[in-house]
């Protein structure tokens, strides 16, 4: 368990097999659906278990969209020693990152609505939750105002070899626009970690790329020991920045919370936008907003989390 001490970059955590996580034995397990711009999950109460009451595989058959319920990945809302909860989340490939910032704010929703019984747009109060996940405490808040989620995401790492990444730095400790050949052609990435490793690669023109040829050799080039979630930004404007993504562990997904957080702190450091600190990012599943806050150096998201169905799935 040591990946939840505190946040600790290129945590080994991911793709690690937990031989301990025992096999499900209920046959069947009550879940609710959320997404986050599209970025789909499936909300388990993991409170009565230190350890998720899943192994890894039966996660990634869950997800299967033809034979499971579907989802991009599935999160266990965990009771916590330090927190108001814990949050564990198995990827769509049954690999564990250290966290997701569609998936916090899913989870805030899940506990808000199914584990604390409250019902949104009552006293239109602002409602937050500490976390525990693997990158440390993570803070969401509800506002009663409109129903988003703001995440204080915590602080950016910028180190190369903390994201981690071998690639030269080429400011300070820090890798932006490092040259690299992947898929036979030559690219410009910037790396930051949100906790969970991402490279970004700035792009004159988003429609160009193709995501489904260049995506998996970048997810395993070995320039990335943890693998890597890779995000081609388009810069529209100072502040309005467009992405798409292609994450470890789950492919092409409509939007990716740590990633847009991790693509605006490398749109500041890259020069691509000045001296902007906030914009709007839009992704396949649309808009969140993000902050690199001066005052504090923490970086704040904003955006949607919603339900979409619930049921019962019968563990294979
Ligand atoms: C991108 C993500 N969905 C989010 O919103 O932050 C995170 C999922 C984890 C990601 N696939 C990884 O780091 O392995």
């Amino acid at each position: 368990m040591q990946a939840f001490l505190a946040r600790r970059p290129g945590a080994a955590s991911h793709a690690v097999r937990r031989e301990g996580a025992a096999a499900l034995r209920a046959t069947t397990v009550k879940f609710e659906k959320y997404q986050g711009l599209g970025n789909d999950f499936i909300l388990v109460d993991n409170r009565a278990s230190p350890e998720p009451i899943m192994t890894p595989e039966q996660a990634a058959a869950m997800c299967d969209r033809n034979f499971g319920v579907g989802g991009d990945g599935v999160i266990f809302a965990m009771s916590s020693d330090t927190c108001d909860y814990k949050m564990r989340i198995y990827n769509s490939d049954g690999s564990e990152p250290e966290m997701c910032g569609n998936g916090i704010r899913c989870m805030a929703k899940y506990i808000f609505t199914h584990l604390e019984g409250k019902t949104e747009g009552g006293a239109g109060q602002d409602t937050t939750y500490t976390i525990e996940t693997g990158a440390g405490e993570i803070v969401p808040v509800i506002r009663g105002s409109d129903g988003q989620v703001v995440v204080d995401m915590g602080l950016p790492i910028l180190d190369g070899p903390s994201v981690p990444t071998t690639l030269k730095p080429t400011d300070g400790d820090m890798v932006v626009k490092a040259p690299i050949t992947v898929a036979g052609q030559d690219w410009e990435v910037t790396c930051v970690s949100m906790g969970n490793p991402h490279a970004i690669v700035f792009v004159p023109d988003l429609d160009a790329v193709d995501l489904a040829k260049v995506g998996p050799p970048f997810e395993v080039d070995p320039a990335f020991p943890a693998k890597i979630n890779v995000e081609f930004v388009q810069v529209m404007s100072p502040t309005h920045l467009k992405m798409k993504v292609w994450e470890r562990g789950a492919g092409p997904t409509l939007a990716c919370g740590t990633g847009a957080c991790a693509l605006t702190v490398a749109a500041i450091k890259a020069g691509e936008v000045g001296d902007s600190r906030a914009c709007t990012v839009t992704l396949p599943g649309g808009p969140l907003e993000i902050e690199w806050r001066e005052a504090n150096g923490r970086i704040y998201m904003t955006g949607p989390a919603e339900p979409s169905f619930s049921g019962t799935y019968h563990v294979r």
